[in-house]
């Protein structure tokens, strides 16, 4: 028997103590008793209980940080995909065995509650989780850290599918009010924009400082969320801010009877924090996205350098005690607010300012695509923050004299290091700001990283060879393992013991047990039963019926066409054409799944989620392959749903276009939970390859040296997809109409786009996918061979943990003790 896990963590409490303070708390804190108490209500009440002993660590870990005087890392970032936290915290706590007990004998079934907690989707997608593993493994691995974003009312949208088409809904997460967060409106800031900037001279009219005076002011609310690491030994801050009118109500009008019109000012400044701009992979230059921007990066300034100030009493030490981190590109603004406090608050000179403001800021690359590229024209910034723009100017000044009095860079590469491009309407360039600003610039696969090395970096690299870096991604294995699949976590246990609960990496003791029958259909029966949970899901929410002992293939991530969800249908739909007219093949059942959203301006993303779910009708009511293929679009894929979905996979798909996926962590989640890849050589795939090996991966396509080399040596899709008769009669059904008969042309545009250039190399890889299809069906015929490789995947995905990524920044950029 598998001892409990909170006999092996902190064993705090029993059921029975438990059961009373969860009654105390429904009836003092919520205030019911348990005739009227709703599941809710039974929620709010436990979550309290677990909360207070959070708590108890929360102020010791706060209080030991400033002691100590230990370096502090502060993680800007304006996504934090953190989904549910009542089973993060309640398990590192070493409390849900203990918790569920006590629930029980009070007739409540802790499932049942915890899947009434709102999903908190404060964040688009990968970037987003990453924060989010990022906070938790640095809370495990002891490392005294601040997140600090945006406390959006309305995250992520809820995606709802009608007659196949993506509709877009709010989601209010905060309905019932969100028990893990702390108002604390003691730690409010004032925002500026616009206004002027006057230049302050003395008396013998030598220039002594400038100061902003902006005419727009908000105030930004800190509201805090304990972050519990894993055995509860540190529990760190998400500090996240609200918008707030200085002056909520504009007295003036409201005593002249004008009601409405006196709240003007405070919807103004509420919109602020109102909503998550939706898009993942296009900078969507509008003007309250820059305001987001501003706003959280100087309010999170702010406190930074008043906590700095206040226990050290002097700002030119910041870079000793604080490590600054820009999650991408959107707090690169940070760097000239943090230049605008050195120099116009503190009377700090340029040269200083900059060297320290360089010595405390690094940043993260996640993209390369053209597109997603931040840059604000400069009109807008200098509207917004003319200060800000100055200082801009002043650096960029500073740059490029060190890169022409190097000697070494032509007119044309000047141009690409100026973070001002010219030509056209000038635009200030986020990714250069950010670069120059930072001391450490790291990728976040080996891959990626090269690429920014010779690609969008090339010429910020010849000028600072020694910033850029990597750190391959991580996941956090608490998470992606211990609670979202009890099943494996329990057989690992029984296998190999308790020890890769504290260090993931001695799951490469399991590798010896792929070869072990016994254990390997213990591993078929847990997979088995996390398959018919997402079965009873599909089956529950959109009345569809899979089979569970048919092969899981499952792509969910964003919709976008460098994924590659296009290749996957028109695959799927090749399959389906091949199957029927060759029904006596020996063809092994499969349940394609697929899941994302798309964002709203995204016209052939969305138009992908209907080809999705067009395939999928005509597919699912084909009596002639029933019981070989079904296809299903599970809607409003959300961290939640990640968590049912990872541990029920057989087959991963990870198939961006190889050079496009920065890195991809999806990936990792399917592989821990014991999924094979199928996928190309792009972002952590091929980390990934290296670790589990050659055999237990599928590996297709070009790679993205071929793509650039195909790319630059005109290609020409219309060849290849004439000398594929697969893909060429795939491609035929869906442009005649065969998924889409009401409307036999909607998908000629996006199927023209593939004969017309082909950017994302569909038909390029097509053959190479689909005969690797064919390849995993061999092997999943062979139940045994697959699920040795399926066991090898968990054991060698120990590397990809989140715990070991916080690590390398810990050492090697932050250098801060752990
Ligand atoms: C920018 C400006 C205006 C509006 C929106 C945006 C914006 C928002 C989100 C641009 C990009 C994003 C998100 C990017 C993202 O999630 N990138 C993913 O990051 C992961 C973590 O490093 C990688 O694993 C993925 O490969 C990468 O696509």
């Amino acid at each position: 028997m598998t001892p409990k896990l909170s006999r092996t963590i902190l064993a705090t409490s029993d059921p029975e103590t438990l059961a009373a303070e969860i009654l105390r708390a429904l009836k003092y804190r919520v205030g019911k008793d348990t005739t009227v108490a709703t599941p809710y209500d039974w929620l709010t009440a436990s979550i309290n209980v677990v909360r207070d002993r959070v708590i108890d660590q929360w102020i010791r870990s706060t209080k030991e940080a400033y002691d100590e005087k230990e370096k502090r890392v502060y993680y800007l970032s304006l996504e934090f995909l953190i989904g549910r936290l009542m089973r993060d915290a309640f398990s590192n706590i070493g409390l849900w065995d203990d918790m569920r007990v006590a629930l029980k004998s009070l007739g409540v079934e802790i499932d049942v509650v915890a899947g009434l907690e709102p999903d908190a989707a404060l964040g688009n997608g990968g970037l987003g989780r990453l924060a989010a593993c990022f906070m938790e493994s640095m809370a495990t691995v002891d490392i005294p850290a601040h997140g600090y974003g945006i406390r959006y009312q309305n995250g992520m949208f809820r995606q709802e599918i009608s007659d196949g088409w993506q509709v877009e809904l709010p989601e209010n997460w905060l309905d019932h009010g969100n028990p893990w967060e702390f108002e604390r409106r003691e730690r409010s800031f004032e925002v500026g924009y616009g206004g002027h900037v006057e230049s302050v001279t003395s008396k013998d009219g030598r220039l002594e400082k400038h100061v902003w005076k902006p005419v727009e002011r908000v105030l930004a609310v800190a509201y805090d969320t304990p972050v519990v690491g894993w055995r509860g030994t540190r529990v760190n801050t998400l500090r996240l801010w609200s918008s707030m009118a200085i002056d909520p109500i504009l007295l003036d009008a409201f005593n002249a009877g004008d009601h409405i019109g006196a709240l003007r000012e405070s919807n103004k400044a509420e919109a602020l924090s109102r909503v998550l701009y939706p898009a993942d992979s296009t900078a969507a230059g509008q003007e309250l996205r820059l305001r987001q921007e501003y706003f959280f990066s100087t309010a999170s300034l702010q406190d930074i350098t008043q906590r700095h100030l206040s226990q050290f009493g002097d700002l030119l030490s910041l870079p000793d005690q604080a490590a600054i981190h820009l999650n991408d590109t959107h707090p690169a603004v940070a760097v000239a607010e943090l230049m605008r406090l050195f120099m116009d608050e503190h009377g700090v000179d340029f040269d200083q300012a900059w060297d320290a403001t360089k010595r405390t800021f690094a940043y993260t690359n996640h993209t390369l695509l053209p597109e997603a590229l931040e840059s604000w024209p400069v009109a807008l910034f200098d509207r917004l923050l003319p200060r800000h723009l100055q200082i801009i100017y002043a650096i960029n000044a500073q740059v490029l004299l060190e890169a022409r009095s190097s000697g070494h860079f032509s007119d044309e590469q000047i141009s690409r290091i100026s973070l001002i491009q010219e030509g056209g309407e000038r635009r200030v360039r986020m990714g250069n700001l950010a670069f120059v600003g930072s001391h450490s610039i790291n990728g976040v696969s080996a891959l990626h990283t090269e690429l920014m090395k010779e690609t969008v970096f090339a010429d910020l690299h010849q000028l600072y060879p020694d910033r850029i870096n990597n750190k391959t991604n991580g996941i956090t294995p608490r998470r992606w393992l211990i609670q979202s699949n009890p099943g494996l976590t329990g057989i690992v246990r029984d296998a190999i013991g308790d020890k890769f609960l504290d260090d993931v990496e001695e799951l490469t003791a399991l590798d010896k047990f792929a070869g072990d029958a016994a254990f390997r259909e213990q591993f078929a029966a847990v997979k088995r039963a996390n398959k018919e949970r997402l079965a009873n899901y599909v089956s529950g929410r959109l009345g569809v019926k899979v089979d569970p002992s048919a092969l899981f293939d499952i792509q969910i991530k964003r919709i976008h066409e460098y994924k590659r969800q296009l290749l996957n249908i028109i695959e799927a739909v090749a399959l389906y054409d091949q199957i029927r007219s060759h029904p006596e093949r020996d063809w092994m059942p499969r349940v394609k799944f697929f899941g994302g959203k798309a964002a709203p301006s995204y016209h052939n993303a969305k138009l992908i989620i209907k080809l999705a779910n067009d395939v999928a009708k005509v597919i699912n009511r084909d009596p002639s392959v029933r019981g070989l293929l079904k296809m299903v679009f599970v809607p409003n894929y959300n961290v939640s749903l990640a968590e049912i979905m990872m541990p029920a996979a057989d087959l991963s798909e990870q198939i961006s276009t190889a050079g496009m996926e920065a890195s991809g962590t999806g990936n990792m989640k399917f592989g821990l939970n014991g999924a094979l890849t199928i996928g190309t050589l792009d972002g952590a795939n091929v980390e990934m390859k290296e670790h589990v090996g050659d055999e237990n991966i599928f590996i297709f396509g070009l790679t993205a040296n071929q793509v650039a080399e195909r790319r630059a040596n005109g290609y020409n899709p219309r060849a290849v997809i004439d000398a594929s008769p697969d893909l060429s009669q795939a491609l035929s059904m869906i442009s005649t109409g065969v998924f889409s008969p009401d409307d036999p042309n909607r998908y000629r545009d996006l199927l023209g786009g593939l004969y017309e250039g082909d950017w994302f190399m569909v038909a390029a890889d097509f053959d190479a996918y689909a005969a690797t299809q064919r390849e995993v069906d061999k092997v999943w015929s062979d139940s045994p061979d697959w699920y040795a490789r399926a066991v090898r995947n968990v054991a060698r995905m120990g590397w990809f943990s989140s715990d070991r990524t916080i690590r390398q920044y810990a050492k090697e950029i932050w250098n801060v003790a752990q």
